[in-house]
């Protein structure tokens, strides 16, 4: 399986600026059926729920929040393998890339439920400088709903300690009463929009994320117009959220791929939150381990020359 080339490639510009800011846009980088096969796909995921589906409500709003898609439907395994987004990962990594996981975060028109302010390697059992999500939806997104970075923050050398809003096997009612007894105990700590960390997952050795909303001014944001076609591309220890209190005016599917570059290793975190790709166990995985030694896991989707 190889990546198939976009409609252009990525221009020095844009890698630069990507290294430097954590974050970059590519526009008009995807030809039309790869994003129909992202609708698909995404339709296809949100019509059947999985064990790992869960609703996340924030602010009155819900965000479908799903895991390792690409694991059950045909059609986004095949946008992980063979789009084109391997390949612009790998142009910014100069070096071969492999799929590591995948996530949906699908809204439909209405209030949106605002993604809390994170940093994505510090979700799963892997660490390096070039872990690199690719972000895509079928739908125009407005700068007002864009997902969020905060510029530069991929250099900060630091992992927070990563946050949930709600269990899933709860109800609305039994996670907001558990998080308001859990914070007057100190339990969980208070993230933005009404997150909170989850006692049992949750590694106090790191430090709380930085609550972005409450000090939205003193930090650099960088968000985007999205079209279809476009592909963002950041870096995985970049801090990322999305603005509070924003409302859509139609649906707002997103697909987030994370991709690894050479340098990425296994780490067994105690916090841990996503569980590892099927068939990782299996390989009785060793911290330090780099991600080649389970390629039937984590497949190499581009190598350096495959189109550029
Ligand atoms: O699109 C969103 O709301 C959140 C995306 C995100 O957090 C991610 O891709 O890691």
């Amino acid at each position: 399986m190889t990546s198939a080339a976009p409609i252009r490639g990525v221009t020095d510009a844009e890698i630069a600026a990507f290294h430097r800011d954590g974050a970059v846009l590519l526009t008009g980088v995807l030809a039309p059926e790869w994003v129909s096969l992202i609708a698909d796909g995404l339709e296809e995921c949100f019509a059947e729920r999985d064990h790992m589906s869960s609703e996340v409500v924030a602010q009155g709003a819900t965000v479908r929040a799903d895991q390792l898609l690409a694991a059950r439907s045909p059609s986004l395994r095949r946008f992980a393998n063979e789009s084109p987004v391997g390949g612009l990962v790998g142009s910014v990594v100069a070096g071969p890339v492999r799929f590591y996981m995948d996530q949906m975060f699908f809204r439909r028109a209405g209030p949106m439920a605002p993604t809390p302010w994170h940093q994505d390697t510090s979700y799963h059992n892997v660490e390096g400088t070039d872990l690199v999500r690719a972000w895509a939806s079928p739908d125009p997104v407005p700068r007002r709903a864009s997902l969020e970075v905060v510029r530069g923050s991929h250099r900060w050398n630091v992992t927070y300690r990563p946050m949930v809003g709600r269990d899933p096997d709860m109800s609305d009612e039994e996670n907001a009463l558990r998080m308001a007894l859990a914070r007057k105990r100190g339990v969980y700590e208070k993230g933005g929009a009404g997150f909170a960390y989850r006692s049992v997952v949750m590694d106090k050795s790191l430090p709380p994320t930085p609550d972005v909303p409450r000090d939205r001014d003193s930090f650099d944001i960088m968000g985007w117009d999205y079209e279809p076609g476009d592909v963002i591309l950041f870096h995985g220890d970049l801090l990322h959220g999305t603005a509070e209190g924003v409302t859509l005016d139609r649906d707002r599917r997103a697909y987030a791929a994370l991709f690894a570059g050479p340098e990425a290793r296994y780490i067994k975190r105690v916090g841990q939150m996503v569980p590892d790709p099927p068939g990782l166990a299996e390989h009785e995985p060793q911290t330090g381990q780099t991600l080649d030694s389970f390629g039937d896991v984590f497949p190499l989707v581009w190598s350096p020359g495959d189109w550029n």
